[in-house]
């Protein structure tokens, strides 16, 4: 089985330090999160940017910052979202991929988000697609409904995104696809040959699902985006936190853990 790639997704938009103290929200505590989960065993970081004030921000300056304040510790990947926030509209979105970061985000499709609606139409996909393929950086498709694979497989076809494409399952997000190990499998086995996947379970889905994945040869995304507790009722210390549990159980599931580089191998990233 090939390595575990790790993605560390340290803030998201909708988390506030009111339901989790030690969210990294400037761009020191963010590089410094990110470092921490680097030495923890991640090897990619999601990053979504956040202005003084704490609320989430596409600019291209404060993505800027970030992304060198981490380049200045490790060589973790650097993966911006291009999701932002649902109010965001889509040249906002776009503005971090500017920067010619080696991964970024790419919504397949629009769903429920909770009481929002996430918008992404198909001239949104196709935007971003051929803007990140003229930049050279790789998309992950984010994947929130079955449908949405689809989607991306159309991205291909239209020449906007390569084969073989890497996915993530986000699954559990209120209003859009649940998080049930048979909702895991039957994303999986719709992926065309040859891709990659990683899931983001939401909430106490994300410990079961990233198990799943370590099993079945999956990758894992863990972090405070995607969920702020270790145990019920009790909050992460920290986003390494999250991390250092998914190397203790892929070790004793003999699932090595991917480095930076041996990601950039795996997921066909040119520096
Ligand atoms: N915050 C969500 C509305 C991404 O980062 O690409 C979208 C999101 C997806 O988080
Ligand atoms: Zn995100």
């Amino acid at each position: 089985m090939e390595k575990l790639i790790i993605t560390a997704a340290l803030t998201g938009a909708e988390v506030t330090r009111e339901t989790q103290p030690n969210l990294p929200i400037t761009p020191d505590e963010i590089a410094e999160a990110a470092y921490q989960c680097y030495l923890a065993g991640a090897s990619i970081v999601h990053i979504h940017a956040r202005d003084q004030e704490g609320n989430p921000t596409q600019s291209y300056e404060v993505y800027k910052e970030i992304k060198e304040k981490i380049e200045a510790k490790c060589n973790i990947i650097f993966q911006p979202s291009t999701g932002g926030a649902v109010w965001h509209g889509p040249e906002e979105r776009l503005q971090p991929v500017e920067l010619k970061p080696e991964m970024a985000t790419l919504s397949c499709g629009t769903c429920n988000f909770g009481s929002d609606v996430f918008m992404n139409s198909e001239e949104y996909m196709e935007k971003f697609a051929s803007r990140m393929k003229e930049l050279g950086v790789k998309p992950e498709m984010e994947i929130f409904e079955r449908g949405m694979i689809e989607n991306a497989k159309k991205l291909v076809k239209k020449g906007l995104a390569e084969a073989p494409l890497h996915f993530d399952f986000v699954l559990g997000v209120p209003g859009a696809c649940p998080a049930t190990p048979e909702d895991l499998l039957h994303m999986v086995n719709a992926v065309p040959e040859a891709s990659t996947w990683t899931v983001a379970g939401i909430g106490r889905h994300e410990l079961p699902l990233a198990t799943m994945a370590i099993l079945l040869g999956g990758h894992v995304r863990v972090g405070f985006e995607d969920n702020v507790y270790y145990s019920k009722g009790q909050l992460a210390k920290s986003n390494a936190e999250l991390v250092e549990r998914i190397v203790r159980i892929a070790k004793e599931l003999d699932r090595e853990i991917a480095t930076p580089d041996e990601t950039r191998k795996i997921l066909d990233i040119v520096r």
